[in-house]
């Protein structure tokens, strides 16, 4: 394999799809030593199909807005690799979002699912819709606009969306109904449902608490403890919300979040009341974090800053892609930062990503970090297959289980020679392996 006639390649056949590029760019690079071991990988041309989204789908939803106006954006389903499963993977509803943030995503879920060991392939879709400053009602009649179009092309064992940024249980509640009264039927096409109809105890908070076995993994590896560490987050969302819940239970000290509009620092550390609060901030659909520094006046709210600016011994992003830059972790290592773990996707640059592995502090990759949110989608399936419901502590119990697994096969594929554990190398070629073996095996299709 040469990456950089790939590359050059890709970049040719989609120019400017610089998020995409990236995703693939680091992948490749990662796996680029073992695919050289396995000629039968080359001769079937696996890097080259596994690139490419399998199709896309490109639609146009039309709704009216509270003042009678007619609103139109853009969505799409990118459905990338079913070689282990049915595509899996959320929808993201996000002014910023295009075909280039939903390859990379869906091509990141690919690995990701892969890792989770859950029979799952990879997709994600969304649209340009900002649910900021939208009504109830609004927010209904576009998630039942955009089902109109998307409802043919999913299905329980097709394609199996879930939440994302700026869609949460309140808008699977909308997609779901508009889908069950078309299809007249009730399974599980989405996940990330109601408790009360088909959804999956743990589901909300499972990202977030997944994000914290595995860092609790990587601390207990180097021989570490979480206990009493400084921790700054990104992002007051749902990932943000469990992480900050399961990091102040196992006893660690949450004093940064932030929002676009800056960043809120907590020196004592967040309270369960305050991180309850969280779920207020987010439902009041504004997206700006600076309320809660006025519930809360021992916390203080710097605008226009990032959480990167708060001394921690762990950061975590949770936010969006490339929220972390190379001079943001330059500064986070010279404030005495010796870990990093990327609860969002793509959470940081490769330059901080270089800055981080340089200084050879510990960091690991949302397609391992995070995985434990589509793994909990992946129990959801399972419980609506059967036509039943576990309780908590068997979803917790199987997450925690999914999560050591993530890290051991990190530690295993991405082990150097010296020691440092490289997290990146370790989760790109464990999940590579699986999906490349799969499609070597059900031949060129
Ligand atoms: O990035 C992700 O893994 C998610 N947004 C969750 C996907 C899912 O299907 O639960």
């Amino acid at each position: 394999m040469n990456v950089q006639k790939i590359m050059t390649s890709l970049e040719a056949k989609h120019p400017g799809e610089k998020e995409y590029l990236q995703a693939v760019h680091e992948v490749l690079e990662s796996i680029e030593e073992v695919y050289n071991q396995h000629p039968e990988f080359e001769k079937a041309r696996i890097v080259e199909r596994i690139v490419e989204p399998d199709r896309i789908f490109t639609f146009r939803v039309n709704w009216v807005d509270d003042n009678g106006d007619v609103q139109t954006n853009l969505a799409y389903r990118v459905q990338f690799n079913s070689a282990i499963g049915p595509y899996k993977g959320g929808l993201r509803f996000h002014p910023s979002v295009n075909l280039s943030i939903l390859k990379f995503l869906s091509f990141e879920q690919t690995f990701k699912n892969a890792l989770t060991t859950l029979p799952m392939g990879g997709g994600k879709g969304g649209s340009d819709f900002n649910p900021a400053g939208k009504s109830d009602e609004e927010i209904m009649r576009f998630c039942q606009a955009f089902m109109l179009e998307l409802w043919r092309v999913i299905g329980p064992d097709t394609d199996v969306p879930a939440g994302d940024i700026g869609v949460g249980g309140r808008e699977i509640g909308y997609l779901y109904g508009m889908f069950k009264k078309l299809a007249r039927e009730h399974t599980g096409v989405l996940t990330g449902k109601g408790i009360t109809w088909g959804g999956s105890l743990i589901r909300p908070e499972a990202t977030g608490y997944g994000g914290l076995y595995f860092v609790q993994h990587m601390l207990h590896k180097a021989g570490k403890n979480i206990e009493g560490k400084r921790i700054a987050v990104s992002g007051f969302g749902n990932v943000a919300w469990g992480a900050a819940q399961k990091a102040t239970q196992l006893g660690a000290k949450i004093v940064a979040i932030s929002g676009p509009d800056g960043v809120i620092e907590i020196p004592n550390g967040m309270t369960f009341e305050m991180i309850d609060y969280l779920l207020d901030l987010r439902a009041s659909n504004r997206d700006i974090v600076s309320p809660f520094a006025e519930k809360f006046p021992e916390s203080k709210f710097t605008a226009g800053k990032k959480a990167w600016i708060v001394p921690c011994d762990i950061a975590l992003p949770c936010a969006f892609q490339n929220e972390l830059n190379g001079d943001d972790a330059k500064h986070l290592i010279a404030n005495g930062t010796w870990c990093c773990a990327e609860i969002s996707n793509m959470g940081c640059t490769p330059e901080a990503i270089k800055e981080f592995q340089d200084a050879k502090i510990l960091f690991a990759p949302g397609k391992a970090v995070n995985a434990g949110g589509v793994a909990t989608s992946g129990l959801e399936m399972t419980q609506n297959a059967m036509h039943i419901s576990w309780g908590a502590q068997e979803v917790d119990d199987r997450l925690h289980q999914i999560m050591e697994n993530i890290h051991h096969a990190c530690v295993q594929y991405g082990t150097q020679p010296e020691g440092y554990v490289n997290y990146v190398k370790g989760a790109n070629v464990a999940g590579f392996m699986k999906v490349a073996t799969a499609m070597l095996e059900q031949g060129i299709v």
